[in-house]
């Protein structure tokens, strides 16, 4: 498996499912649209549409031919090279505007006032608060229909109930307003700061796994053991965070840099220190991994994946 001509055909596909199943920047209110397609365009690094896609295609039970060029005329196929699937392009493009509504959201100045993201001027500063909090709410409804107008009743509902419960008040939303409430305080306990993470980062990490599983037919015990890994994942993912907010620099990330530390935030690395952060992130690789190996399946890409995720720089 050439790791890294995989992850070219993911990203590919990815983006674009982004043109295909977001309303064109140009279609009435083109402001409201506009402001959704410039968070979106602005790249992130596509983890959670990615991990989706290629947890599809683990259960499809054939390998893709991954060097099959994006040709025009094979447009319609591109979503889907494993036909005996469900197409999986469309769910992880509504895993990828959640999460970008969240990341809209969560630099508005009512929340964390962050200026830049993604490399680029936050959706407040771009156009204004207003536009944004729309935009972000815009992103937040579009990936629940698109769930519902591209697959059947029974695999929409279960997707749906997946992504809606990831992303509500006791998940991501919920993990926020204990952030917005620790960042208050200097003083969050070990118990809080794990809450933050399994809710507000974990939770989409696992969504992704799971929906995919559902998108491949996924026994439940699968779906149980996509579930750990996705914990898993998610946790490291959050470690690694908070380690690359403590040492690397705004341009390399993409967003502010050191800011934890600045607002006097408890973080993992504030409660554990640097070479304990690595090795709690380490461990829950470690783990993520192990879940997989319970999968059968051509697992190769999902576990580089998870490997590469443990070394990022940004
Ligand atoms: C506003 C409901 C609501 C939630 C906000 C996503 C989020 C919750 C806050 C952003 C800040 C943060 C550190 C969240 C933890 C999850 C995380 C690391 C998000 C960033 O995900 P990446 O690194 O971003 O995958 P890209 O831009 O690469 O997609």
């Amino acid at each position: 498996m050439d790791f890294a001509a995989e992850m070219k055909r993911h990203l590919a596909r990815v983006e674009h499912g982004l043109d295909l199943h977001v309303p064109l920047a140009s279609t009435r209110p083109t402001r409201l649209h506009t402001a959704m397609r410039y968070s979106l365009e602005a790249g992130g690094k596509r983890l959670r549409p990615v991990l989706l896609l290629a947890t599809a295609e683990l259960f499809a039970g054939r390998k893709p031919d991954d060097d099959a060029p994006v040709a025009a005329a094979q447009q319609s196929a591109i979503g889907n090279p494993q036909s005996e699937i469900p197409n999986p392009l469309p769910a992880a493009v509504a895993l990828e505007c959640l999460h970008t509504y969240s990341l809209i959201h969560d630099d508005l100045p009512c929340m964390d006032n962050d200026d830049f993201r993604r490399g680029r001027p936050t959706a407040h500063k771009q156009f204004d608060e207003a536009t944004a909090l729309l935009a972000g709410d815009a992103l937040l409804t579009h990936a629940f229909a698109l769930l519902v107008e591209h697959y059947s009743d029974k695999l929409a509902a279960a997707l749906v109930r997946e992504l809606a419960v990831a992303a509500g008040s006791r998940r991501l939303i919920g993990g926020q307003m204990e952030d917005l409430l620790a960042e208050k305080k200097s003083d969050a306990t070990p118990d809080e700061v794990e809450f933050i993470h399994l809710n507000k980062t974990a939770a989409m990490i696992e969504a992704a796994l799971v929906m995919g599983g559902l998108i491949g037919n996924a026994s439940e015990e699968n779906l149980t053991t996509l579930r750990r890994a996705g914990r898993h994942l998610g946790l490291a993912f959050q470690i690694i965070d908070d380690i690359l907010d403590a040492t690397a620099d705004t341009k390399t990330l993409g967003k502010t840099a050191g800011k934890d530390a600045k607002a006097g935030k408890t973080t993992f690395v504030k409660l554990h220190g640097l070479a304990a952060s690595r090795r709690f992130a380490a461990g829950h690789t470690a783990a993520a991994l192990a879940a997989l190996d319970d999968l059968s399946g051509a697992k190769s890409f999902l576990a580089a994946l998870i490997e590469t995720m443990a070394g990022r720089s940004k």
